[in-house]
């Protein structure tokens, strides 16, 4: 990396630990807490880490998540020994002015969609460079079966014109494959979410439409803008 995108990187590790200490405001005392994945997360983690003692845990939705939550001396739960979680606290390869998400940047889109579905209230942490008008300029993420890569791959290019490839290297938490499938306008992510769930082999699609986030902590350069 040059000079320029050495600042550029620091500059926005350095909104995302804005953001995830403003994430503190929304943990409610005393409760387990939702814990998503990724860099932005992580720097939530390493502040609840300074607060652990007024939760009473977290779920976590990565391997990932779990060692840091772990490593700081904050118990994790499974997620089936909770029936509902007050606030879901991750991040966005993409958020929409309505709170819709592009998520799986980081593999982990399953399991975040799972605590998702636990939280009250879905409550997103991101950087301004995530903040876009129309979502899928960013590949988006699709956990598959792998019996079933080429032909949810056929189907994307047919139905959306999108080009999906097998994220390399890369094997989920629950074993499955990623596909990332470029090309697409998520001008309907609700619709889209909605027909990628139904089709054969499909695990998660990473578009959060019916798990959309009800507020935005966004890191801007001038300080947190709350988007809900
Ligand atoms: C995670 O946050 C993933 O869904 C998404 O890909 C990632 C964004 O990662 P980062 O915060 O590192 O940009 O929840």
């Amino acid at each position: 990396m040059n000079q320029d995108e050495l600042k550029a990187q620091d500059a926005q590790n350095a909104l995302k630990a804005l953001v995830g200490r403003a994430a503190l405001d929304v943990v409610v005392p005393g409760t387990v807490v939702g814990v998503g994945t990724g860099s932005t997360v992580n720097c939530f983690i390493d502040a609840l880490g300074t607060i652990k003692d007024r939760i009473a845990g977290a779920v976590s939705s990565s391997v990932a998540s779990t060692q840091r939550l772990q490593a700081l001396g904050i118990r994790v739960l499974d997620a089936n020994e909770v029936e509902r979680i007050p606030v879901y606290i991750d991040g966005a390869d993409e958020i929409d002015h309505r709170g819709h998400m592009v998520k799986g940047g980081g593999a982990a889109l399953t399991r975040e969609k799972i605590v998702a579905d636990l939280a009250e209230r879905f409550v997103c942490i991101a950087d301004q460079s995530k903040l876009v008008d129309v979502m899928g300029r960013f590949p988006l993420p699709v956990e598959v079966i792998p019996m079933a890569v080429a032909q949810v791959a056929r189907r994307f290019a047919a139905a959306y014109g999108g080009v999906a490839t097998v994220r390399a290297g890369v094997t989920t938490d629950n074993g499955n494959l990623i596909l990332d499938v470029r090309g697409l306008q998520i001008s309907d992510p609700l619709a889209m979410e909605t027909e990628v769930n139904q089709w054969p082999g499909v695990v998660t699609v990473g578009i959060f439409a019916r798990h959309r986030a009800r507020l935005c902590l966004l890191g801007t350069p001038t300080g947190v803008q709350r988007l809900s």
